[in-house]
């Protein structure tokens, strides 16, 4: 048996109750397979790929918090610290009911590739709680982060392990998370990003991970002879990343006509009005009916439906699995011509082979979606010189790194006779870099 598929079926019988984890795993080792046959030798003397699939640890806690009622309620709390052969930890904290250990694993482990894509010194890690910010008032939701914190600070620091934002984690969050540490350690250091401008936070952090994934897009249509310029797009997701991916979208002339949460979804056919969807998500913090409500000529839909729009190109920026195959047809059927993942995982596996043999283009997330993490790690240098940067010279970083990454995984690809093929050319690319640091720092 070959060495990926030794440790591929070891992942399966060790993992088997983690479905998003051997996913995610499953993914990267089959695109990798030409790198490890190549080097089967060197790498089964340090068992590279077994380290590679194992967190370094995985905190546990738990955390109680009381609601405006007086009530306790008890939430797990977890960080998945997986592999720092690069770089300290690195990678957001998620609140969501659904989170458990194998989705935050599955984040963590994709978050090791994508941060050594960046080509910034940060390594992998992922944590978050099964709680859920919806319909929690700021009283609430701040006494559950000082909870949170109250445990998690024995394991982070500016130079340890330096979580961030992700779903139901944005700048509110991360403020209430910074100021508990604070309290707590009696220190001031960039442990966390996405912080506020006014303490130590970095300008474009907030727009970065949409922003990000459209200068990575326009640098693969560049690539494929095409343009984002006129084309109609479709967005799925209504938060941080779907936001300031449409708004840059429009600035780059194209026009997008869709966004969704998670009770519905809105068809703009004006293009969506980004000053509106803020307010109503930002602001009000609710849900997309108030959007229709302020554009008449917009529609709003119970349930999923974004995949069905006619569209050029597709961009999946709400959560994992969102896309599986019958949007793939979908989109297929409807002339789309590239899925460039702002989310996590969004494309299910069946969904990615059918995207790439019928043509169309199609960039996993732990590339196109690295601006965020990248522009995290360009605010722990500002933090480190303990200065802060211009928002022109912060986005002219965020948009060179996502030319690169572009261009280093068309690169990869094409170097193994795979051209084309973003999602190979991503994990390779990944890999090397940490396999080469992992190799050179002996086994551990
Ligand atoms: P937000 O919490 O800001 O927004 C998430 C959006 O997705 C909301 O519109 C939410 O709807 C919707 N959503 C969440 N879960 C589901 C679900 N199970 N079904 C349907 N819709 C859902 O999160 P972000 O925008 O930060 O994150 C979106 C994705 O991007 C995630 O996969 C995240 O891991 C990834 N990402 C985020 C980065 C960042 O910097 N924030 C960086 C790189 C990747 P509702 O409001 O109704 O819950
Ligand atoms: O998935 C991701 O890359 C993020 N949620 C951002 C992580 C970070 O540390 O900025």
């Amino acid at each position: 048996m070959s060495y990926v598929d030794e440790v591929l079926a070891a992942v399966k019988m060790k993992n088997a109750h983690e479905p998003e984890f051997l996913q995610a795993v499953t993914e990267v080792l089959e695109s990798i397979r030409a790198v490890v046959d190549a080097n089967e030798e060197k790498y089964r003397k340090v068992a590279l790929l077994e380290r590679l699939v194992e967190p370094d640890r995985i905190i546990t806690f738990r955390v109680p918090w009381t609601d405006d009622k007086g009530e306790v309620h008890v939430q797990r709390g977890y960080r998945v610290q997986f592999n720092n052969a690069i770089g300290p930890y690195k990678g957001g904290l998620r609140f969501h009911p659904s989170v458990y250990q194998g989705i935050l694993k599955f984040l963590g482990f994709e978050q090791v590739f994508k941060n050594a894509l960046t080509t910034l010194p940060i390594g992998g890690g992922k944590g978050g709680s099964d709680f859920d910010p919806h319909g929690k008032s700021d009283a609430e939701v701040m006494r559950f982060c000082q909870a949170f914190m109250t445990e998690l600070y024995k394991y982070v620091g500016a130079d340890i392990d330096v979580p961030a934002g992700d779903i139901g984690v944005g700048g509110r969050e991360v403020g209430y998370l910074f100021g508990q540490y604070k309290r707590i350690t009696n220190s001031y250091e960039g442990m966390l990003t996405g912080k506020g401008l006014t303490f130590g936070g970095s300008l474009i952090r907030t727009q970065a991970t949409g922003y990000g994934l459209l200068y990575h897009t326009e640098e693969i249509l560049r690539l494929n002879g095409q343009k984002l310029e006129g084309a109609t797009c479709v967005v799925s997701g209504a938060g941080n990343v779907a936001i300031y991916a449409i708004e840059k979208a429009q600035q780059l002339g194209a026009k997008v006509v869709t966004c969704s949460d998670s009770t519905g979804w809105i068809y703009d056919p004006d293009g969506i009005d980004v000053a509106v969807l803020k307010e109503v998500k930002e602001v009000m913090r609710a849900r997309l009916t108030e959007y229709k409500a302020a554009r008449p000529n917009a529609e709003y839909h119970e349930g999923k439906g974004v995949w069905t729009v006619k569209c050029d190109y597709a961009f999946p920026c709400a959560t994992q699995n969102e896309l599986d195959i019958e949007d793939a047809k979908a989109l297929a059927a409807n002339g789309c011509k590239g899925v460039f993942e702002g989310a996590n995982m969004p494309t299910t596996l069946e969904a990615t082979t059918y995207i790439q043999k019928n043509g169309m283009l199609f960039t996993p997330g732990k590339a196109s979606n690295a601006g965020g993490v990248a522009t995290s790690a360009l605010e722990m240098s500002q933090n480190s010189e303990r200065l802060s940067w211009s928002a022109e010279e912060v986005d002219a970083k965020l948009k060179s790194i996502m030319y690169g990454i572009a261009d280093t995984i068309a690169s990869a690809a094409e170097r193994y006779g795979m051209k084309g093929n973003y999602v190979a050319g991503a994990n390779i690319a990944g890999f090397e870099k940490v396999a080469e640091a992992m190799i050179a720092q002996g086994v551990y």
